[in-house]
């Protein structure tokens, strides 16, 4: 296992708050799978940043009187804010627009340049005479030439995940009014050129998504096309050439340059040689499967133009879209919950419970239910793990005090629990490294329930014999979970672990330590109180009639 990691998660447009579609595929993903690495002794670092740039946010400052630097100064701020709230920890949370970044986008432009990769074409473009303005990307509507979707934007169709060449019925998507064309000079990237280099990386890259390679492998055998990445707005990194005064580059070009630049900063702020790390660590890119043409056409293809000075992702996990009570979500007709306003309703490690139970490492889209959620809650985390735990300790504390006692021979289904928590690391550690994170998650609460039921054969409130060695392997079990938990539900992980008395942070703990028997006869646990609060029906159908139109 390469022991240097580097963690990124797609970076969130500068344009509205965080809500529960963004957390599902990336960043909660990505948060379990970086706090597993450190425990695993993995130098792994998660960086991201806001993602700044794109007519999408300019249009939006417009509309609200706002610079877009002021603007995007906002949400960079709060999304920050609320991802911290779900204990997303990231190691530092930068911005596309920052002057790092401007000079890293600009610097591997002229390495593209130099190295023959660009050229500038005149091209005929959308342009609108009611607003006087040139149209670029979400601008201008229409249909998707491709799969012939209506109402997608012209620079990335979402019905079928294509970058279209030219939308077909084009309309002005701020007065709807029908564009005409006007000449204007682009410069473009030779994706073309990168058609073999790219199919070889991804024959090779061993860890790749199987069906997600796949399909990429069939857009390069029909065709690349060359990529337009400049553009004509006041807001995006310059281009930084003699004659492309007033031009900027796509969001597109420079955001993903962002992942290496917001590495480096950091890294080399903390006094690590930044470049020498990212080439010698798994780099890993989180993200959802809408921007699969961006993460392995167009970032790769850069990483290659500069002749890999910066090495090429490892892992690229790829996740589907959530949807919310079986439909689609959508800002505009209220069918979306927000991160914040979630996490008023119930603690963070509830929503990082039940979004990795129902996340798959597959594209397969993944749907919120509030009737689901509850049953999971209630019956999954309280029921099966908090009733654990909760009778475990309390047990302890009712029969002996709190005090561990001594353990006499073992029984068989003694030594059957012991050989559970021996093999719980190795048993979890697979699923982990392969992303099946819900697996994961899956095994815990089979521990767990595992545990349930020897504590219930053992009937230890009888006192029979075999009393001591049940209180002694159900709180070691209880020692095992709390570790075992610590990337999925950090803050209940760390709870259980001062229940038991245990000294320090939980993250402290390494992986495999969660196999020992790590609490001996005599340890004296700390004070047990429940550790979940049951999810009330009546609750659930408030937040149910919040969504939707409101009348
Ligand atoms: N800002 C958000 C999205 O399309 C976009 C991701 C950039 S990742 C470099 O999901
Ligand atoms: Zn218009």
């Amino acid at each position: 296992m390469n022991k240097k990691a580097i963690i990124t998660s797609a970076l969130p447009y500068a344009n509205g708050e965080i809500h529960l579609g963004h957390v599902a595929s990336t960043y909660l993903p990505a948060d379990v799978t970086t706090r597993f690495l450190k425990m695993n002794g993995v130098e792994a670092y998660y960086v991201c940043a806001s993602d700044d740039f794109g007519t999408p946010i300019l249009i939006q400052s417009e509309k609200e009187g706002k610079t877009p630097a002021e603007y995007v100064a906002h949400w960079n701020k709060r999304d920050y804010e609320d991802f911290s709230a779900f204990n997303i920890d990231f190691d530092y949370f930068y911005k596309t627009s920052s002057t790092e970044n401007i000079s890293f986008v600009q610097d591997v432009f002229k390495k593209l340049n130099d190295s023959g990769h660009i050229y500038e074409k005149e091209i005929i473009q959308f342009y609108c005479n009611n607003d006087e303005k040139f149209l670029p990307d979400r601008y201008v509507k229409g249909i998707c030439p491709y799969c012939k979707a209506d109402d997608q934007y012209s620079d990335l169709c979402e019905s079928c995940g294509r970058v279209p060449e030219e939308i077909t019925d084009p309309k002005c998507s701020l007065c709807g009014a029908t564009p005409t064309k006007e000449k204007t000079t682009h410069y473009f990237f030779k994706l073309k050129n990168f058609s073999d280099s790219l199919a070889k990386w991804l024959d090779e890259a061993p860890n790749l998504q199987k069906d997600v390679k796949k399909y990429v492998q069939n857009w390069i055998k029909s065709g690349l096309i060359d990529w337009d990445i400049t553009r004509d707005i006041p807001w995006g990194v310059p281009v930084p050439l003699d004659g492309a005064e007033g031009k900027v580059f796509y969001g597109w070009f420079d955001n993903h340059l962002a992942y290496i630049s917001t590495a480096l900063k950091f890294l080399n702020d903390k006094g690590i040689d930044g470049k020498e790390f990212w080439n010698s660590a798994d780099i890993y890119h989180f993200i959802g499967k809408d921007i699969v043409y961006h993460h392995y056409l167009f970032l790769p293809a850069m990483r290659l133009g500069i002749d890999s000075e910066y090495k090429l992702p490892d892992y690229i996990p790829t996740r589907g879209h959530l949807t919310l009570q079986s439909k689609k979500i959508s800002k505009s007709r209220n069918w979306y919950i927000g991160l914040k306003q979630f996490l008023e309703y119930y603690p963070a490690d509830y929503l990082r419970f039940y979004l990795v139970s129902i996340n798959p490492y597959s594209q397969d889209d993944l749907n919120f239910d509030w009737d689901d959620f509850t049953t999971r809650i209630n019956s999954e985390l309280i029921g099966n793990l908090g009733n654990f735990v909760n009778r475990a300790l309390g047990f302890t504390k009712k029969a002996f005090d709190g005090k561990v006692p001594e353990v006499d021979s073992f029984d068989e289904k003694d030594s059957e629990a012991e050989q559970k928590i021996k093999n719980f690391a190795t048993d979890l550690s697979d699923l982990m490294e392969q992303n099946h994170l819900d697996r994961a998650l899956k095994r815990i609460m089979e521990f767990s329930s595992f545990f349930n039921q020897y504590f219930q054969h053992k009937e230890p409130w009888k006192k029979g014999p075999g009393t001591a060695n049940c209180v002694y392997l159900s709180v070691n079990a209880a020692r095992a979970l709390s570790i075992a938990l610590f990337p999925f539900l950090p803050e209940s992980s760390q709870k259980i672990w001062e229940q038991l008395g245990l000294d320090g942070e939980i993250n402290k703990s390494s992986w495999s330590d969660m196999s020992l028997l790590g609490i001996s006869p005599n340890h004296v646990l700390g004070d047990a109180s429940p550790i979940f609060v049951k999810v009330e029906e009546s609750d659930i159908e408030k937040h149910k009639n919040q969504l939707g139109p409101s009348e």
